[in-house]
């Protein structure tokens, strides 16, 4: 951090990355990378919606990190400016935000992934059962997936953060907190900011105990009535 304030953004090397064969390269790259999981995860909400009675993914958005943005990381984590160091070293240049409504939700998707085969684990980090200071919740799992091109195949890493609909609402504010530079009671903001994270927490886990109360109240339908509901829907779609 100290480094970025001292050289400043504008001071950091001119030409990285250093042509723009590279640079087409890499966004085609991690796009690819990018569609393939989020496909995966469209696919598993494909079958919630189809099978189950309540769809745990609420929504799902990708971003390829700006360039400054990566230059910045590598700045704070020492590294060469080279291609090559940013490839094997930066893990979320490629990432997708993956909004469930339960905490639960959460971890349950971690697993579905966890057990398809094609994907390789390279990280995890549980910020829901480890907050950080300021309150930061959000599960974190890095994987690599393999892109198959005309001639070669490439191991590509991408970062899904997971988090509830809560929580995303808080690091958005918080986010933007961030890239404002002179906002008046800073400290008292970021405090206030805190105490709304541990708040979030709480009633997300409340949400998770009233959903659980009314699942275990309810008459639950059997995997046949679910799909013959679902199929009636169909057919008064059909007949609109
Ligand atoms: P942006 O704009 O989202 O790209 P690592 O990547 O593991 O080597 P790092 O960066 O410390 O090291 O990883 P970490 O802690 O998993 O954070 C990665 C990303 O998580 C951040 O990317 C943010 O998107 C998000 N994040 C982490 N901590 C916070 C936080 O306190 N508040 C908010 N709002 N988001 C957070 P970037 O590169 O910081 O930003």
């Amino acid at each position: 951090m100290e480094e970025i304030e001292k050289n400043g953004v504008n001071d950091l090397p001119e030409g990285f990355p250093k042509s723009l064969g590279q640079i087409k390269e890499m966004t085609m790259l991690y796009s690819c990378a990018m569609r393939e999981i989020c496909t995966k995860l469209e696919n598993l909400s494909q079958e919630f919606e189809l099978n189950k009675s309540r769809n745990p993914i609420q929504h799902i958005t990708h971003r390829l990190k700006k360039r400054d943005s990566i230059r910045n990381k590598m700045i704070q984590k020492k590294l060469p400016m080279e291609y090559e160091a940013m490839r094997d070293e930066i893990t979320d240049i490629g990432g997708i935000r993956v909004i469930c409504s339960y905490i639960n939700d959460i971890y349950d998707i971690v697993n579905m992934l966890k057990k398809q085969d094609d994907l390789l684990i390279v990280r995890e980090k549980d910020y829901i059962a480890n907050p950080k200071p300021n309150g930061y919740r959000s599960y974190h799992l890095i994987v690599a997936i393999p892109i198959f091109l005309s001639s070669e195949k490439q191991i590509i890493p991408v970062e899904i953060q997971m988090r509830t609909i809560a929580m995303d609402f808080w690091a958005s504010l918080e986010h933007q907190l961030k890239y404002k530079q002179e906002v008046p009671n800073q400290r008292e903001i970021v405090e206030k900011l805190t105490e709304c994270a541990h708040q979030i927490a709480d009633i997300d886990q409340q949400m998770w105990q009233v959903r659980r109360q009314i699942e275990l109240s309810e008459d639950i339908p059997t995997e046949e009535e679910i799909l013959m509901e679902k199929l009636s829907r169909i057919d008064i779609a059909i007949s609109e």
